[in-house]
Parts: C-alpha cells; structure tokens; sequence
C-alpha cells in the first residue's frame, strides 16, 4: 500500500495557522512525523481558507523540501496553483487532482505528462458526485480515454472513486469498495487505485475505528493507495494487518515491528 499522509492541510487548524504565520517548523515536524509514521509521500493542502494559494502552496513545497525528498502530492482544485507548485518541486510528484471535466482534463493531463508527475483522477464532474458505480465507471472511462489519447501512462493514473461520510451516504459504502474493484477492469494495464479515507468518518464520533474498518474492507478490494494519518498507530497496525492476511508480507510473530523497519 502505498501511504499518502494527509497532515499537511489547511483544513487543518494546526496548520492553517502556520501557515499565516509562515512558521516552518510547524509544516516541517507534520512533515518528518507522517514519514517516520511510514508515509511513502505527503499530500500538500492550503485548504479552501487560503487566500493567496499560489504563495502558500509554493511556501509548504519548499519548506518540506528542506527536510525531505519524498513524494509531494500536490493536492488542489485549481490548474494554475497545480501548475505553480510543479514548478518548485524537486522531486517526484503526484498531481492531486483531475476530474473527469474536458476542460479540468484539458489543464491537468498535459502538465503530469511534461513533469512526469503520477495522476489521481477524481470520478466527479461539474454534474456532481456520482450516486452509483455505474456513474463512477462511466467517469473513470472519460479519464481513462483522454490520458491514452493524450499518452499519459495509466499505470500512473489513480482513481478515487470519491469516498463519503458514512453518515450521510451508507447506502454508498458497498458499492464505493465495488467500484475500487471494477476501476481496475477499465484497461489493461489497468488504472492504480486511491481514496481520501478520513472523509468516510467526517462528523462521526468513532473516527479511529471506522478509518481502519473502511481501510481494511477496501484493502480486501485492491486498493493500491490512501490519503491517510499515518500517525493513527492503530489504522496503521490494521493495515499491515491486512496486508499479512492478503499474503503481501511474510508472518513472523513480531511481524508489526518487522514492516516498520523495512
Ligand atoms: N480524494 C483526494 N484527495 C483528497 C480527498 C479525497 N484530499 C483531501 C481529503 N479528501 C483527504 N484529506 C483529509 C484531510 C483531513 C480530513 C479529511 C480528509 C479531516 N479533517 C478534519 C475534519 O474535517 O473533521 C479537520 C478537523 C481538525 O481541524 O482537526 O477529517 O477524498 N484525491
């Protein structure tokens, strides 16, 4: 699996107010936590409150590029504040996101292809969150089709079938961890996968718990990667746990603290 922290977002208080007050020591802990958490690279976010997102994001790339050189996930809605931050990145990038609109597609393929960058591919459109699978397929295919026409590779393309609270969308979940499953069946070689996992717990009040449960289950239906808070021990533990049981890593009894050294 691979892990995508998900500290470093403006949704977050913590780091909305670093983020006023451009106080890097702040990002840069969030930053080397997750990763000795075990995240393989980190999702960057000014979050919707920002209201110079060009400076901030370009601010966050390079204050965590001062203490590492993993992955940045560069997380935002808008094309030029994308096209900024893969401007100062120095290492590996994944573009966070596209959704299946021309025009977002039109913006965002070409500017993965020219930086090399991974892609997530978000199955939403200017119609709304799809209230099925069969309306998530029909996205996923839309994005599928313009990165092959445009010679994006798609084993760089991750799908987020968009993942909703539970509370409001229950009706949702079996068809959502379907859906991870059928993604995969839209070419050969098939898409990769990935999910914002802490939406599926907004506004609950067991958040740990139904994380890691959710996590688990869509494990078992391929998932290939998450947005996620590696500094939650618990989720983390759940998730070697899975991967032990899908046979992706060799039993020992200590095998927690074995993963963790890899
Ligand atoms: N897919 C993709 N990218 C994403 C998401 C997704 N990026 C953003 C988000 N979803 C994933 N990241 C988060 C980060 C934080 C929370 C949820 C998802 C979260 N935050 C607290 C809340 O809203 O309750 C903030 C509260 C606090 O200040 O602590 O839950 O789905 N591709």
């Amino acid at each position: 699996m691979y892990v995508i922290g998900e500290l470093i977002n403006g949704m977050y208080s913590n780091i909305a107010l670093a983020l006023k007050e451009k106080n890097k020591a702040i990002i840069q802990k969030c930053a080397l936590d997750q990763i000795a958490s075990g995240a393989d690279a980190l999702d960057i976010s000014c979050g919707p409150a920002s209201k110079q997102p060009l400076v901030d994001l370009s601010w966050l790339i390079n204050t965590i590029q001062e203490v590492t050189d993993k992955p940045l996930c560069l997380d935002s809605g808008k094309p030029q504040v994308i096209a900024e931050g893969l401007k100062v990145c120095k290492n590996k990038t994944i573009i966070n996101s596209t959704t299946a609109d021309l025009d977002k597609l039109d913006a965002i393929v070409p500017l993965a292809k020219q930086y090399n960058s991974k892609l997530i591919g978000i199955t939403i459109s200017v119609k709304g969150i799809p209230q099925n699978k069969d309306q998530r397929l029909e996205l996923a295919a839309t994005i599928i089709s313009h990165c092959t026409e445009n010679g994006f590779p798609i084993e760089d393309l991750y799908l987020d079938p968009i993942v909703l609270p539970v509370n409001i969308a229950q009706a949702q979940m079996k068809d959502i961890l379907a859906t991870i499953q059928d993604f995969k069946l839209l070419a050969d070689p098939g898409p990769k996968t990935v999910l914002g996992l802490s939406n599926v717990s907004q506004g609950t009040n067991l958040r740990s718990l139904i994380n890691r449960t959710f996590l688990t289950m869509a494990v078992a239906n391929g998932l290939d990667s998450a947005i996620l808070d590696p500094t939650d021990k618990e989720l983390m533990d759940a998730l070697i746990t899975a991967e032990l049981i899908l046979n992706k890593n060799i039993y020992c009894d200590s095998y927690l603290e074995a993963y963790r050294k890899k």
